[in-house]
């Protein structure tokens, strides 16, 4: 019962520009059993739902897994997905399993750090949730799904409505058809396993934190509704202060045709228009505001946006801003910009497991004011929508990116496909957003021509799904060529920033080998997208003492000295943030499990490194915008 409108729309308009790129990927998915793209609610956070967070009644399967595979592989729906009920008393044997008296975790949530048994995970765990419900005429109702790590499977009183593979990006599944008047039940199979064709692959540096891990709601539409739109500001060959009040995009009416009359207002711009979808439910518009105060860190000024189309409507609230590359330089609203920043995991501040409430998200945001920071790049996979949110109301610059880290099955078309979907879900999810100004295809992936050609052909599409934005990758292929670091990456071709990634002064080298340390980068903004050192908070001695929080800033000075002659360079982010969990992580009393790499430890104390890189960004004494 999925929708297939948002892969049909694209596919279509592919079609119409020549580009049969992505009508081949989805024979592609079809032929490989993979799931394309599903409606996905743009906005979900802006409309009235019925909230299913809570307690889920939770079951534990070990492998095989015989109650959610078949041993030829295919999804049973009458393993656990049928909830029904052991005889206890009397009757035949029927059932060795019952939701009903099962323990609980709360959702959203991983499981990892809900339950200790769980902790070490990775496998199926069931949830099940009884609801009430009571369908309305002419309406349609989605069960949608902020994310689950990795592989979900969804039924509705035992009507399986949806899969979806990914653990970062939303999915909505049509549950229409599967809803009764009263009581309901849903069950979701969440398979953490890890895969070698998986993105990210079996091998990543972070936790694999299993489960429904972001909010899950019912959201009722009418029967046509607004299931996608994008409102942005127009790009002008040359970008113009004084000319730069026309917004341009699309909404799209899921199931309708043409003439469906849509209205998009924008109060405090002037902006009230009347559009008409074309025969695929678009209704695409370029319109002008009398008055426009463009987003940017400073301001971050945000409008009321209002859409309203055959008895749907939702209001978002969006910024309006103009982000390019000019020679070496970033652009916003025409000024060069610097990009202070920092690395930022999902790790939960002070109680670790994945972000996913506004506590948590309020917290992180904190720290990066605190830091005086104007740019985070989310690693290494999408982050909750509230990031975007809050980013956008505060004013910090975000780079965004799939989980597309170091080794995965560059050679196997159904691969690409995954990772296209994946891009697909990232950008939909949000493009509305002024504060994503990057999206990432990649981090650290092997520079060979197999790898070039998916993530150049990855690049692509990212930009025609998205020409308003720039597109990167964190590379970090550079080598010693005749005394100097050259990075002649070819996958820097088809980036409009390039990510720089290097561990001098941990992985490779003394931290004073920087300081002389010459760069051959390409002649585009560079950002350097990692670089840093492990240290515990609290742990001291000598700067040349590894492990101490005196040599990781050390490593931190060096490395400031070394980028502060790097002419094209556009921006630091120092990995990373926060100390985040990673079970590769093992030296007993110095790592326990995490990657120390943080400025702050897990619980949010202050290592000597956040203060001094706190004092570079309060006195933006590194790199230039020019
Ligand atoms: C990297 C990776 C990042 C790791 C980091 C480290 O290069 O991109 O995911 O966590 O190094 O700490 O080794």
């Amino acid at each position: 019962m999925e929708t297939l409108s948002g892969v049909l729309a694209i596919v279509r308009r592919e079609f119409r520009t020549g580009l049969l790129v992505f009508a081949c990927l989805c024979c592609g998915l079809a032929a490989h059993g993979q799931q394309p793209l599903r409606t996905l609610l743009v906005g979900v956070d802006r409309r009235p739902d019925v909230s299913l967070d809570g307690d889920w009644h939770y079951l534990v399967e070990q492998p095989p897994f015989g109650n959610l595979y078949r041993s030829d592989g295919r999804v049973r729906d009458d393993g656990y997905a049928r909830n029904t009920h052991p005889n206890i008393s009397s009757g035949p044997h029927n059932a060795e399993y019952d939701f009903a008296t099962a323990p609980t975790l709360k959702v959203p949530g991983d499981w990892n750090t809900q339950d200790p048994t769980l902790f070490r995970f990775e496998g199926v765990v069931w949830y099940e949730r009884d609801f009430d419900f009571q369908p309305r005429a002419n309406t349609r109702t989605f069960l949608h799904i902020g994310a689950a790590n990795y592989r979900s499977f969804v039924w509705v009183n035992q009507k399986r409505i949806c899969e979806h593979e990914g653990g970062f990006t939303p999915f909505d599944c049509e549950a229409t058809s599967a809803l009764h008047p009263g009581s309901n039940f849903v069950v979701i199979a969440v398979d953490s396993t890890r895969h070698e064709d998986d993105i990210p692959s079996v091998n990543y540096d972070w936790f694999d934190y299993g489960g429904l891990t972001r909010d899950v709601s019912l959201v009722t539409v009418p029967m046509q509704f607004i299931d996608d739109y994008d409102v942005h500001l127009k790009r002008e060959p040359s970008f113009s202060a004084v000319d730069s009040k026309t917004l341009t995009g699309y909404i799209h009416v899921e199931g309708s045709g043409a003439g469906t009359p849509v209205t998009l207002r924008i109060p405090g711009t002037g902006v009230d228009a009347q559009l008409t979808t074309d025969a695929e439910g678009r209704a695409e518009f370029e319109v002008k505001a009398a008055k426009l105060n463009l987003w940017s860190p400073e301001s971050p000024n945000l409008y009321p946006v209002e859409v309203t189309a055959a008895g749907d409507r939702i209001t978002d609230e969006i910024g309006f801003r103009d982000i390019r590359v000019d020679g070496t330089r970033i652009l916003l609203n025409g000024n060069p910009i610097f990009l202070e920043g920092v690395n930022a995991h999902a790790e939960a501040p002070y109680r670790t497991g994945r972000v996913c409430t506004d506590e948590d998200v309020k917290n992180i945001f904190a720290f990066l004011k605190d830091l005086h920071a104007n740019f985070v790049r989310l690693a290494h996979y999408p982050h909750d929508e509230r990031m975007e949110r809050m980013a956008d109301r505060q004013g910090i610059m975000i780079w965004s990116e799939i989980p597309l880290w170091q080794r995965i099955s560059f050679d196997k078309p159904d691969v690409y496909a995954k990772a296209s979907a994946m891009l697909n879900e990232m950008i939909r999810r949000d493009r509305n957003k002024a504060s994503v100004i990057l999206w990432s295809v990649s981090n650290e992936t092997p520079n060979n021509p197999v790898r070039t050609e998916f993530l150049t052909r990855l690049a692509g599409e990212a930009r025609r799904l998205d020409g308003t934005r720039l597109i990167t990758s964190a590379l970090n292929s550079a080598h010693m060529k005749d005394g100097a670091m050259v990075l002649d990456d070819p996958l820097a071709d088809a980036l409009d920033v390039v990510g720089v990634n290097e561990y001098v002064g941990w992985y490779v080298g003394r931290p004073e080998d920087a300081d002389n340390m010459h760069w051959v980068l390409p002649q585009k903004p560079v950002i350097f997208s990692e670089f840093g050192a492990e240290a515990k908070f609290g742990n001291h001695g000598a700067k040349d003492k590894r492990w101490t929080e005196e040599q990781q800033a050390n490593v931190l000075e060096h490395q400031f000295v070394m980028l502060g002659k790097i002419p094209q360079l556009r921006g630091v982010t120092p990995w990373v943030l926060m100390d985040f969990r990673s079970p590769g992580r093992n030296i007993p009393g110095l790592q326990d499990g995490f990657n120390r790499k943080g400025l702050l430890s897990e619980k949010g104390e202050k290592k000597q490194a956040f203060r001094l890189v706190q004092k570079v960004y309060a006195e933006h004494a590194v790199g230039k915008a020019d």
